[in-house]
């Protein structure tokens, strides 16, 4: 079936687009357009309708064909045929317009949309900029400002917004189709123009330099280090300035500039890996589901309460297990401060916070458990408390109930085996803060059930979450790569480095906070308790946590007392550099018998690096992440990595894992095997010239 068919009712053409799932603007169906503006030129028709079938209008450039040579027509070319045409087009949207879609209707003379319909430009989350004329367009009809907000944001407005921002001339409520028609009569009796928007000027004193000053500072700290967003503002500058040719001109020369750079190849990258990554290789798509219509957490601490929250923002309701009648008042009153503070910030009204609440029950009863489909275990660390809630469980819950643990690093296998039902027990792990973080990693046991697995994945997309499968060993994907990152953090830190020199290395580098920052927001408590758990043996070298506990032990357990890595100014939070903490550091150099000496910052940031990438590829080679690109999504999405590096494998894979492999070599070499040993897939692949991604497709 053709993508492009037209077709004449009464005196209106309407041009149908259908190429399934989101009218992504393939070659064919730019073919496709361009045809039929051309054919209606010598038609009967009065005006002509774009409209699409299925789910959505256009959603964009088809992202897939990116990197591959161009085939003409290209999208500028379709656009200025649409907007060349001598009738009327006018763009009838559903679903979402986004991109090279929106940039389509922008095109269009007329523009009308569903209420339901959402319209934007979210090229910048790919690292790129709109480069079909969506820059010079947008600032024409919603004004410079409204123009740079939209497009550096990348957030999608729904259609009643962006008719106010007069994006959109006609909001339609009930059938598509016919309210386009409607419209296009009402043009046609009118005899409107083919008005075209880039006929509009902008007054170049609604864009005073400042503007753009006050947007340049303003992303340089909401998206340190990405290109894409500073080229935004010089090309809505252009479209100020300069006549719309050149403006177009400029657009399209940035906008390759974006296409070619590692950015975007990173960031277009993880927009394919979040997506595959909610697919479970060797499981039908179809495999039927469990229904989730109610669920249960076990621990209302921070992490349990901000698990609850997920749920009941979709409308499931929670039952919230507490030991006592305390510990659930204090559990229930840290949600309602959190939503509280959502209120505040605008983002949900007081109705939807009550509506929220009142999913979220309070019980200490297991036997109120009997009948939830889903329970989720969020207590503490310990294997054997687990275990015994488990076994607990197993006697409360129905029959076909998921049982699953918020561990982050326990053995789900001994968990499952409390149960006499491991094939329902799976490991479900959110990230602090939890109502906030989208990662979640779902570890699957020996035993798991296939359909225990395929609900847990469509679970997590239900509650807004990026879901990503794990197998089942120490510390699971993320938790078992963190841990040699720190270490290396630790050893820099010991060997002459400080909590400063270190944080700022790896957060100019572009992760979300250092790892100091880190453990300081966790609490330097956490792995302290852990340690003491463990024989000496087990904790490895001291010199890999001897700072971080003589700091416990003197009561810095992080930013909960004011003080950690760092001091806490008690008012603003800010950081505060701690003479003190230079000195424990000294102390036991010292006592390890380590000369400190200047670290280099490349120095660091190649330990951390490529510590996560060479057991990154262990992982990968046992299995226990299905794909690098899961791997890359667990670390941008649970572990602040910089989404323009595109995960830590990817980064690899731009850097070359030749380098990668030689540095680890070259460690080793300096430091010992110990640590340093590239792990075998790694060295294959630097000998073969291949790359994670080229492994894992020929795989
Ligand atoms: C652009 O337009 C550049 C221009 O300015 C200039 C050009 C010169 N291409 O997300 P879903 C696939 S840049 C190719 O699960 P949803 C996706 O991979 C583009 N494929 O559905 C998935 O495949 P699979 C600007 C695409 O309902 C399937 O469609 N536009 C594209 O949750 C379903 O996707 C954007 O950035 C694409 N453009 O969400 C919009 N889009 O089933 C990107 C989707 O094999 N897209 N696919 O895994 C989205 O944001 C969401 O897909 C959308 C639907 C909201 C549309």
């Amino acid at each position: 079936m053709s993508v492009v068919t037209y077709e004449l009712i009464e005196n209106i053409g309407v041009i149908r687009l259908n190429n399934p799932p989101v009218n992504a603007l393939s070659h064919a169906l730019r073919e496709g357009i361009q045809d039929a503006i051309n054919r209606a030129q010598e038609d009967a028709s009065k005006a002509l309708i774009l409209i699409c079938e299925g789910r959505t209008f256009i959603a964009g450039a088809d992202i897939s064909e990116f990197g591959k040579p161009p085939k003409a027509p290209s999208l500028p070319e379709v656009i200025s045929a649409i907007e060349g045409s001598a009738k009327p087009v006018i763009a009838a949207m559903h679903g979402t317009a986004l991109g090279g879609g929106f940039e389509v209707a922008l095109a269009c003379h007329y523009r009308c949309a569903l209420s339901s319909a959402k319209v934007g430009l979210p090229e910048v989350k790919l690292g790129l900029l709109p480069g079909a004329g969506g820059t010079q367009r947008t600032p024409r009809l919603a004004g410079v400002e409204a123009a740079l907000e939209l497009i550096t944001s990348g957030a999608p407005v729904a259609a009643n917004k962006a008719a106010q921002m007069n994006l959109i001339d006609r909001v339609i409520d009930g059938e598509l189709l016919e309210g386009a028609l409607d419209y296009a009569r009402e043009l046609v009796t009118a005899q409107a123009p083919a008005r075209r928007v880039s006929d509009l000027m902008i007054d170049p004193a609604s864009a005073p330099a400042e503007l753009f000053e006050g947007f340049r500072s303003k992303l340089a700290k909401r998206a340190r280090g990405q290109m894409a967003p500073q080229l935004i503002v010089s090309c809505v500058e252009a479209a100020v300035a300069l006549p719309i040719e050149q403006g177009l001109a400029k657009e399209r020369e940035l906008f390759i500039e974006c296409l070619q750079s590692s950015q975007s190849a990173a960031m277009r990258h993880l927009f394919f890996a979040e997506r595959e990554a909610s697919k479970v290789k060797g499981l039908d798509k179809d495999t039927p589901k469990r229904e989730i219509a109610s669920v249960a957490i076990i621990g209302g601490g921070t992490m349990g309460g901000g698990i609850a929250m997920n749920f009941a923002n979709v409308g499931i309701p929670v039952k919230l297990v507490e030991i006592d009648d305390e510990a659930l008042a204090r559990g229930l009153s840290i949600i309602e401060k959190n939503y509280s503070i959502t209120v505040k910030k605008g983002k949900l009204s007081e109705a939807q916070k009550d509506q929220c609440l009142s999913l979220i029950q309070g019980t200490t009863d297991y036997a109120d458990l009997a009948d939830v489909d889903l329970v989720i275990e969020a207590v503490f660390e310990n294997l054997e408390l687990k275990k015994e809630i488990f076994a607990e469980l197993d006697n409360s819950c129905k029959q076909g109930a998921i049982l699953a643990t918020n561990t982050s690093y326990q053995d789900v296998d001994q968990i499952a085996a409390a149960t006499r039902r491991p094939q329902d027990v799976i490991g479900l792990h959110f990230f602090s803060p939890a109502n906030v973080m989208k990662l979640l990693e779902v570890v699957r046991g020996d035993k798991t059930a296939d359909d225990v697995i395929a609900t847990a994945m469509a679970l997590g997309k239900k509650i807004h979450k990026v879901p990503a499968l794990s197998g089942n060993c120490y510390g699971f994907i993320g938790n078992r790569m963190l841990r040699h990152y720190a270490r290396e953090a630790q050893l820099c830190m010991i060997e002459g480095g400080t909590p400063e020199q270190i944080d700022s290395v790896m957060q100019d580098w572009g992760m979300a906070m250092g790892p100091m920052a880190v453990g300081d927001l966790a609490g330097l408590d956490i792995g302290y308790k852990a340690r003491q758990g463990l024989t000496d043996e087990q904790k490895g070298d001291p010199k890999t946590y001897c700072i971080a506990d003589a700091l416990v032990e003197m009561g810095h357990l992080g930013q909960k007392t004011g003080a950690g890595y760092y001091r806490y100014d008690p008012e603003t939070r800010a950081r505060i550099t701690d003479p003190e903490v230079v000195e424990v550091i000294e102390t036991q150099a010292k006592a390890h018998g380590v000369s400190r000496r200047a670290i280099d910052n490349s120095e660091i940031l190649n330990r951390l690096t490529c510590a996560l990438i060479n057991e990154g590829s262990k992982i990968l080679q046992e299995g226990i992440a299905q794909r690098p690109g899961d791997i890359d999504v667990v670390y941008v999405f649970g572990y602040g990595f910089p989404a323009y590096r595109g995960g830590p494998m990817q980064y690899a894979d731009t850097v070359g894992l030749k380098r990668i492999h030689d540095t680890i070599v070259m460690f080793g070499q300096r430091y010992g095997e110990e640590y340093w040993t590239p792990a075998p897939l790694l060295k294959e692949l630097a000998e073969s010239g291949k790359t994670f991604a080229e492994w894992a497709r020929g795989k």
